[in-house]
C-alpha cells in the first residue's frame, strides 16, 4: 500500500527508576522521534518489550503515544501476545483509542501449525476493522512462515502489510511478489534498510532507529531522491554504529543512547540484559560517531 511509506521506529520501552511504565516519558520520546522527521511508529514489538509487559501496561503505553501523537505520524501497534484472547483484546484496544493497523508476530511456545497460527491471526483481524500486517521473525519465534500460508492470509482483504525480518532480501522480495503492487512489506533488519527498499519494501521498522532517526531518514529521502550511492554511504555510516551496538546488550545501549540525547527512558527489564561498567567504553564511541554526524 502506498499508504505506508518510509521510516518506522520501533520504540524502545520506557520505564522509571523502578521499572514502572513511564508515560511522561513516552510522551517526551515520541515528540523528539516525531521531529526527526520519521513517517511512523511500531508500538509494543520486540524493542518495545510488549512481551515482557502485562496487558494493562501495553494499552497505556499505546494510549500515551497515541495522545502524544495527535495524528501526526503514523502509528502501528503490535498486539501479539501467547494467548489468543490477549491479542484480541490488545486489537479491540488499539482501535478504539485510534490506531492505523494493528501487527503480529505468531504465538509461540506451543509450536502451533499453520492453521492454528492463521486461526490465531484470523481472530484479532476480524476483531476490528483494521488493517493488519503479519510480523515474520522467525528467529525469535522459531516459526516459519512459508508462501502457503502468506498467501492464506492475504485473501483476507485487511491484511495489507508484512514486516520481515531475515536476512534474505530475496524472501523479501518474494513475499513482495506474492503480495503484489498494492502490498505493503516493510523491512526488518535495520543493516539491510537500503536493501530491503531496492528489493521491493516500502520502508522499513527497527529497533535503531530509535537511536540515530535523523540518519534512517537521510538513508530514505536519498532513496527517494535516486541517489543510491548517497544512500549506501550513509547505510554504511550506520552499519558500523550498529555493528558496535551489536558488540553490547543491545536494547539497552540504545536505551543509553537516547538517554544521552536528552530523554530518560530506564533500562530493559529482565531477562533483557543491562549495561555493565565494562560496556561504557563502546556506549561513549556509538554516541560519539552519532553526535559527529
Ligand atoms: O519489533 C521490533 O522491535 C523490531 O522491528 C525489531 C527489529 O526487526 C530488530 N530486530 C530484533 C530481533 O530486535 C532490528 O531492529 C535489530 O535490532 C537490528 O537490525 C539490529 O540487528
Amino acid at each position: 500500500a502506498d499508504m505506508f511509506k518510509g521510516v518506522y521506529v520501533a520504540m524502545p520501552s520506557c520505564y522509571d527508576k523502578q521499572g514502572t511504565i513511564d508515560t511522561g516519558a513516552v510522551a517526551k520520546l515520541v515528540r523528539y522521534l516525531i521531529n526527526s522527521g520519521i513517517q511512523g511508529l511500531y508500538v509494543g514489538g520486540s524493542t518495545g518489550e510488549g512481551l515482557l509487559q502485562t496487558t494493562a501496561e501495553r494499552k497505556q503505553v499505546l494510549e500515551a503515544v497515541i495522545a502524544e501523537n495527535k495524528g501526526q505520524i503514523q502509528i502501528i501497534a503490535h498486539v501479539g501476545a501467547i494467548t489468543t484472547q490477549e491479542s484480541v483484546e490488545l486489537a479491540i484496544h488499539a482501535e478504539k483509542y485510534g490506531t492505523d493497523a494493528i501487527s503480529s508476530i505468531p504465538p509461540f511456545y506451543y509450536k502451533p501449525t499453520d492453521l492454528g497460527v492463521k486461526n490465531h491471526w484470523l481472530a484479532m483481524i476480524e476483531a476490528t476493522k483494521l488493517p493488519f500486517i503479519i510480523y515474520h521473525i522467525p528467529v525469535a519465534t522459531g516459526f516459519n512462515l512459508t508462501l502457503g500460508l502468506f498467501n492464506q492470509m492475504i485473501e483476507h482483504e485487511q491484511v495489507i502489510g508484512l514486516k520481515i525480518t531475515t536476512a534474505s532480501s530475496y524472501e523479501l522480495q518474494q513475499f513482495k511478489r506474492h503480495g503484489g503492487d498494492n502490498f505493503a512489506v516493510f523491512n526488518g533488519p535495520d543493516e539491510q534498510y537500503l536493501a530491503g527498499r531496492v528489493m521491493g519494501a516500502c520502508g522499513g521498522i527497527g529497533g535503531t532507529y530509535g537511536a540515530m532517526p535523523e540518519l534512517f531518514v537521510k538513508i530514505e529521502s536519498c532513496y527517494q531522491a535516486d541517489n543510491i550511492e548517497e544512500a549506501a554511504r550513509w547505510q554504511f555510516r550506520v552499519n558500523e554504529i550498529i555493528s558496535d551496538m551489536l558488540s553490547v546488550p543491545i536494547y539497552a545501549a540504545l536505551k543509553e543512547i537516547i538517554r544521552r540525547r536528552g530523554i530518560d527512558i530506564g533500562a530493559p527489564r529482565l531477562p533483557i540484559e543491562p549495561l555493565w561498567p565494562q560496556h561504557m567504553e563502546a556506549v561513549d564511541r556509538i554516541t560519539a560517531t552519532i553526535e559527529r554526524y
